[in-house]
């Protein structure tokens, strides 16, 4: 049984990560932070901590626990992941002695794929998925924005089903130290599709033109990309069941567009620093989802094919 005061570590120290580590250390509820490394955790110490902005201005530094996979001295049995999800594997590699057979493991990242590949790491685990709105961006290293509030959702995996409204309760408690508020759904699934459905629509577009997200609403090619790149999304939803997962689907690439001109995708951003890129489980996991129908994504495919070079 879950408690709200259960132990919970946070996995991955990107924006997200430090949000919610910053949240609850607020809230009196540390929950330390694991890093990915020494030379991660000797920075930290150097700062002195995590350099935490509110959107209405005015930063102060949060002295996080944090420590890396060699130091943990308990075991886990509550984890949330906030890493990217190319880097997930190897993170929680890292820490899989620790974890407990059946500890709670709540995903929150862009992308699908990789809770089936814990599925088979973790196959007692109580594994959870979430998707958040909440705008967050690092300045530096150990320096975060909470640039703007939105939404998180969570709710299991569809390989967890034994979770009661009790655990769900408890599970969602814990994770929403004040202001950030978890809800939990029982179509977690949906709103994680159209997620990616977004993504798929935007980012690899960011990265073939190379422009920021809004820049794409005045490209007429890249515009017309868009279109196809949904139209193919929306027949793969219809061939697996979930056409009423994609409804008014364009609408919300264009809002998406529209509400993030000014940003680089996140793809953008890995690929102008040089970082590999969460492709493979946008783009990717839908054309194997797809491949396994035997249906043919064309335009989908053709911008994954990009960051082959
Ligand atoms: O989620 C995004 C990202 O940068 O990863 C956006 C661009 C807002 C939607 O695809």
């Amino acid at each position: 049984m879950t408690k709200s005061d259960a132990n919970w570590h946070i996995l991955g120290a990107g924006a997200i990560g430090s949000l919610w580590a910053s949240y609850a250390y607020k809230a009196g509820r540390a929950m330390p932070l694991i890093l990915k490394d020494n030379e991660s955790l000797k920075q930290y110490q150097t700062q002195g901590g995590l350099l935490f902005e509110s959107a209405a201005g005015g930063a102060e530094m949060l002295p996080l626990p944090v420590c890396i996979a060699a130091q943990l001295n308990q075991s886990i049995s509550h984890l949330l992941v906030c890493t990217k999800a190319q880097h997930t594997e190897a993170a929680i590699t890292a820490i899989a002695d620790k974890i407990e057979d059946d500890a709670y493991i709540v995903l929150l990242q862009n992308g699908l794929g990789v809770a089936e590949k814990l599925r088979q790491q973790f196959p007692k685990a109580r594994l959870l998925q979430a998707s958040t709105t909440e705008g967050a961006f690092r300045k530096d290293r150990f320096h975060i924005v909470h640039a703007g509030r939105g939404e998180t959702f969570f709710g299991p995996h569809r390989s967890t089903q034994d979770l009661s409204p009790d655990e769900i309760t408890q599970l969602a408690s814990a994770l929403s130290p004040a202001p950030l508020q978890v809800t939990a759904t029982e179509n977690i699934e949906k709103i994680l599709w159209r997620k990616l459905a977004v993504n798929c629509a935007i980012n690899p577009l960011t990265v073939k033109y190379r422009c920021r997200n809004g820049e794409l609403l005045d490209n007429p090619a890249a515009l017309q990309e868009m279109a196809t790149l949904v139209d193919e999304i929306v027949l793969l939803s219809k061939a697996l069941g979930r056409e009423s997962w994609v409804e008014k689907l364009l609408e919300q690439v264009h809002q998406v567009a529209a509400n993030t001109a000014l940003n680089r995708s996140s793809m953008l951003q890995d690929i102008e620093a040089g970082r590999d890129t969460e492709i493979s489980f946008i783009t990717g996991y839908l054309l194997k989802k797809a491949s396994s129908i035997g249906i043919e994504l064309t335009v989908n495919e053709s911008l994954f094919h990009q960051f082959d070079k």
